[in-house]
């Protein structure tokens, strides 16, 4: 038995220093210091030797056992630091190297112009009024003097939905209603921002989704002088103390006179380029006084209040401070175009 004991503590030993991963010294463990393995039967059996030979047994099988065990630990912690040391030469971390430069975003040009166009409102007293893109015909047409069947609806090329009546508003003018039916008979100056679709080819300065700011104003004494002094001091923060400005007739269904406002071109100062199409000037709003049936269908008296209106581009007017040539880049999604701004 003796013999048997050596020979296993010389066997477990030669093969404990060829193991050199994790797993080899958990199935070293249970061969030879598990429940069932050789050396716990003979501890486990010792009672059935005889009186002369058990105590010499007994000693040296827990001998072996000790020795098997600290060699065991010895082993594993070899193994440990062995490991240790070769992720420490593989993973070399160099702290002096520089950082990754995150990538940070933008705002979109588009909400630039439009956050300019807040803030100078905002400070001439405007509030932000918004109103719903899925409009009704009623709203978008009816109730701005545009009856059914009126030719003047072929201005805006609509987008209908299924639902009779019902379709994506072609431009921020709706809201003027919705606002004065909610304020009537109070004083109003708000400015409604929002998004337009129109059912039209895209081209390089039309696309089929694009924002208005629409203002309006609703008092008594508004005349056609407010609007004009208001929209030209508008111009003069939005593009330079010293810009010129015009208007044009125009006819708008819903805003009776009607006029559109030009600003001197400031890429050639007024001598004709070709962003102005030569002509000097570039169109950035339409406006006019509100039509009279179009207060009464707000709710206002028209002998008793009278009020201006307006509705701008600004993704237009953003073309226009940055000499950009086509309005598609707006919804393209490019990053090379929008990490400029
Ligand atoms: C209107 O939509 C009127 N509702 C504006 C108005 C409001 C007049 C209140 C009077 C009183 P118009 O269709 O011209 O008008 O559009 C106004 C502005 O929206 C244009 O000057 C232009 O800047 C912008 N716009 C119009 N169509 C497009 C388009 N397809 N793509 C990009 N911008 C557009």
């Amino acid at each position: 038995m003796l013999e048997r004991l050596e020979e296993l503590e010389r066997q477990a030993l030669t093969e404990l220093e060829g193991i050199t991963d994790e797993a080899g010294l958990n199935a070293w463990r249970v061969k030879y210091l598990g429940r069932s393995a050789e050396l716990g039967v003979i501890l486990a059996g010792l009672r059935e030797l005889s009186k002369e030979d058990r105590p010499a047994v007994g000693r040296r099988a827990n001998e072996v056992k000790l020795n098997l065990e600290s060699t065991l630990q010895t082993r594993v912690e070899a193994l440990r630091v062995a490991a240790l040391e070769r992720s420490l030469q593989e993973e070399r971390l160099d702290v002096s190297l520089p950082g990754r430069k995150p990538i940070l975003g933008r705002i979109h040009p588009a909400n630039q112009t439009l956050r300019q166009i807040y803030n100078i409102w905002a400070e001439m007293g405007f509030q932000i009024y918004l109103s719903r893109e899925v409009e009704t015909d009623d709203f978008n047409f009816g109730l701005l003097n545009m009856p059914e069947h009126h030719p003047a609806r072929d201005m805006w090329d609509t987008f209908h939905t299924t639902a009779t009546g019902v379709l994506l508003r072609t431009h921020t003018s709706p809201g003027q209603i919705h606002v004065m039916r909610e304020r009537a008979p109070e004083p109003i100056r708000v400015i409604l921002p929002g998004m337009c679709y129109r059912y039209e080819q895209s081209s390089t300065r039309a696309e089929i989704q694009f924002n208005q700011v629409e203002g309006l104003a609703v008092g008594h004494h508004i005349t056609f002088a407010d609007l004009k002094g208001t929209l030209n001091a508008f111009a003069r923060r939005m593009f330079g103390e010293h810009v010129r400005t015009r208007f044009r007739a125009a006819h708008f269904p819903f805003t009776e006179p009607s006029a559109e406002m030009d600003i001197e071109c400031f890429i050639c100062e007024g001598k004709g380029c070709s962003v102005c199409r030569r002509s000097g000037w570039l169109e950035i709003l339409g406006c006019g006084m509100v039509h009279p049936i179009v207060l009464r269908n707000g709710g206002y008296d028209p002998t008793v209040f009278t009020g201006f209106a307006f509705g701008m581009g600004p993704e237009r007017i953003t073309m226009l401070k940055h000499g950009i040539d086509d309005i598609r880049y707006f919804w393209g999604n490019d990053l090379r175009f929008l990490e400029q701004f």
